[in-house]
């Protein structure tokens, strides 16, 4: 046998094992001695069952992602299933951990699957840009039906072992011990004689959903593409098990596997895998990580309950503190509140949100912080404010606390100088709402200690978030590049282009929505508060700002709210306020293409990026994606900022820099040394291989 494939006896019984840490993926060198075992098993007279189990924390947990892009070696993971549905004798999947991608697929090849009460099941190639190219898409919907493996398939959700066994999916479910029950199941099958029927023959299922109905529930979840192929390509290909023979339907699932892999979209959502588990590796694992039990957070406001809340939703215990008890009753309230939302939408039981709350105490005392291994301030964006707030922490914080601040754009080292301990000072920039948003940018300033910032970027994960480091400058990464994208968005707005067509073009690029529309939604008065605080303007949206309208909160922006709606519409006002301002300048409006628009918005972001690079702010291209992916909403499809600067071409995007550069003369467009560098050497480290 091979290290990474085992084979025992258990009486009549022979158990298949894989090992191949850390997630048991089905590599080429798992693939090739599997389907040496099972073809010899298949074929011994005194063998009356199979058994494949994996050794380590789980299941199989998918394909070898890193294999994509690469001449695939067989056998194949199809070959090997179809290899499975030949053996006469009952085989069984013993699944523990999470059985995802290829390795459900080859578990729905066995005749049977049984499963420990903790694992989870499911088919999530969706979010790599694919489609279970092993025949899920053909077998899952004959177990658990059309509609169920449509929407498993499409929203790419792994479901727990109850739900797997309740729709179908699973035989048995077990707690612990699980290899020996899957023995004692197997023998029982073998005891009470077949033919076992493998999942290709089980038709029964696909005729219980008329197609009309299968079509509707597929057009609904089709909306949420947003230009993503592979979630279309996952319908089409359930659909084709429901309308084709099995073999007809798993050879055009191929295809459509053949073409997913092979396109942009998913080597973007591929390289974003990879570089969101990259952004969390920080140099020196040996590092003795600090121990964190109790959290302090400073301020309950929306900022500040948002990170109590993420906090205790990982089990932390949290303690609030505000100025007074009128604006700590308040905070601890809306925390309450927003429990009680979740529960009511069923994403949170009775139970956990009783758990929850009772890890809270409140307090108007700094002194009451005095226990917390880590403390992180959400006060008000002023520096004047937080170096007031660090001075007190210093004097009450043990000897050992972590000291975050949750500030936007502010200099950290200037902060950590407020203390006597600015190696124990970081910043911990959350987004909001912080209790949901999945980015956390960590920033690591002159003085943070080794250990601190090794002991953030773990914690991180344990509350749910994506940590990216950072270092200090105005804005970190994410807020720095999102200046570099608005700062032509007023000139574009004086030149002819009205707030709708920017905000489509971003649409169209596949953006959740536009700046504009964003700005309104966030509150313009928060944008307007920043550029007062270092003495810029913006014609248009402070003229909004002055007359009291900050957005959909003030039922006008840039956009018109009526009736508390939250659907933007036309505002002709601000149409009026863009062409006197333009007749003002004497700028005479012209029609503007979305070509122009994304030139002058989204290369000078790239342009930002690749700054921040040269600068050291951020480690990799790759962390930039994170940060703009899971932060600010990029395409998932083009693989964040810096991959799509690969994909739309670093010539072209240097070219068009340059014409700006010259018919604009802001230098702000001159392209950044590290574009010219790596387009010469075509070596551009933000597109994955
Ligand atoms: N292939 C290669 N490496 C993988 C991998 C995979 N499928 N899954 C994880 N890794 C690496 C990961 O990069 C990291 O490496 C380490 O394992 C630990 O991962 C034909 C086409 C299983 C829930 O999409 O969701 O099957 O950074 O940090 O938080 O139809 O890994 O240590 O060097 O994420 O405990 C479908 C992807 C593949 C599942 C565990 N399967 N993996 O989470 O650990 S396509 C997936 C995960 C496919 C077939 C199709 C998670 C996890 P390093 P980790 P974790």
């Amino acid at each position: 046998m091979s290290n990474f494939v085992s084979v025992t006896r258990d009486g009549g019984v022979a158990v298949v094992t894989i090992d191949n840490p850390p997630v048991n993926a089905l590599s080429f060198h798992v693939r090739e001695p599997l389907m040496q075992a099972l073809v010899s098993l298949r074929d011994e007279p005194d063998v009356s069952a199979i058994v494949i189990a994996c050794a380590g924390r789980t299941f199989i947990a998918g394909a070898d992602i890193t294999e994509f892009g690469k001449p695939v070696q067989q056998p194949d993971l199809r070959a090997i299933i179809a290899m499975l549905e030949t053996i006469a004798k009952p085989t069984v999947a013993a699944i523990h951990g999470t059985a995802l991608g290829g390795g459900l697929e080859l578990a729905l090849g066995c005749h049977f699957r049984i499963a420990d009460s903790q694992a989870t099941l499911g088919l999530p190639e969706v979010k790599l840009g694919l489609l279970p190219g092993g025949g899920g898409t053909v077998r899952l919907p004959r177990l658990v039906g059309p509609l169920k493996a449509l929407s498993m398939i499409v929203s790419g959700t792994p479901i727990g072992a109850a739900e797997a066994l309740a729709a179908g999916l699973i035989d048995a479910v077990f707690d612990g011990a699980l290899t020996g029950q899957a023995v004692r199941f197997a023998s029982e099958m073998a005891g009470k004689g077949g033919p076992f029927t493998p999942v290709r023959d089980r038709d029964g299922r696909l005729d219980k959903v008329d197609l009309a109905a299968f079509d509707k529930a597929a057009a609904e979840l089709a909306k949420k593409a947003r230009g993503l192929a592979a979630p279309i390509a996952c319908a089409q290909s359930v659909r084709n098990a429901m309308t084709l023979p099995f073999e007809e339907a798993l050879v055009a699932e191929r295809e459509l596997f053949a073409k997913l892999v092979a396109g942009d979209q998913s080597r973007a959502q591929r390289h974003l895998f990879f570089a969101e588990r990259e952004a969390a590796k920080v140099a020196g694992k040996d590092i003795v990580r600090r121990k964190i039990a109790r959290v302090g957070v400073i301020g309950a406001g929306t900022m500040g309950g948002g990170i109590a809340m993420a906090f205790a939703n990982g089990g932390f215990s949290v303690t609030v503190l505000e100025a007074t008890q009128e604006a700590l009753q308040r905070g601890l309230a809306m925390i309450d509140k927003n429990y009680a939302v979740s529960v009511s939408r069923g994403s949170l039981s009775e139970d956990n949100k009783r758990q929850r709350l009772g890890l809270f105490k409140g307090s108007t005392a700094y002194d009451d912080l005095a226990d917390c291994d880590l403390i992180v301030e959400a006060v008000f964006e002023e520096m004047a404010v937080k170096k007031e707030v660090f001075g007190r922490l210093d004097a009450v914080a043990k000897p050992g606390a972590i000291l975050a601040t949750n500030t936007s754009y502010l200099d950290v080292n200037e902060i950590a100088a407020s203390t006597s301990r600015p190696q124990d000072v970081v910043g911990m920039h959350f987004f909001s709402p912080a209790n949901v948003m999945k980015l956390l940018e960590i920033v690591r300033a002159e003085k943070t200690a080794p250990d601190v910032l090794a002991t953030i970027v773990e914690l991180a994960r344990r509350i749910a978030k994506v940590p990216v480091v950072v270092g200090v400058c105005h804005g970190f990464v994410g807020n720095r590049m999102l200046a570099a994208r608005g700062t032509e968005s007023e000139a574009l707005l004086l030149e002819g282009a009205t707030p709708q067509q920017i905000d489509r073009v971003f649409t169209d690029f596949g953006w959740p929505m536009g700046p504009f529309q964003m700005g309104d939604l966030a509150g313009l008065d928060t944008g307007w508060r920043n550029r007062k605080a270092r003495g810029q303007t913006a014609m248009i949206a402070d003229t909004l700002c002055k007359q009291g309208h900050f957005g959909q909160k003030t039922g006008r922006g840039f956009y018109l709210y009526e009736n508390g709606s939250r659907t933007p519409a036309p505002n002709p006002e601000v149409e009026a306020l863009i062409r006197d301002k333009a007749a003002e300048k004497g700028i005479a409006p012209r029609a503007i293409g979305a070509d122009e628009i994304i030139e002058r918005t989204l290369y000078p972001m790239i342009n930002e990026g690749a700054k921040i690079l040269e600068e050291g702010i951020a480690a990799r291209a790759s962390d930039i994606d994170v940060v703009w992916v899971k932060g600010y909403g990029f395409p998932v499809g083009k693989g964040g900022p810096m991959f799509w600067a690969g994909l739309e071409g670093l010539d072209k995007i240097i070219g068009r820099l340059d014409h700006w550069h010259e018919r604009t003369g802001k230098d702000f467009f001159k392209p950044a040394p590290l574009l010219r560098q790596m387009a010469e050497t075509g070596a551009w480290e933000g597109v994955a291989s």
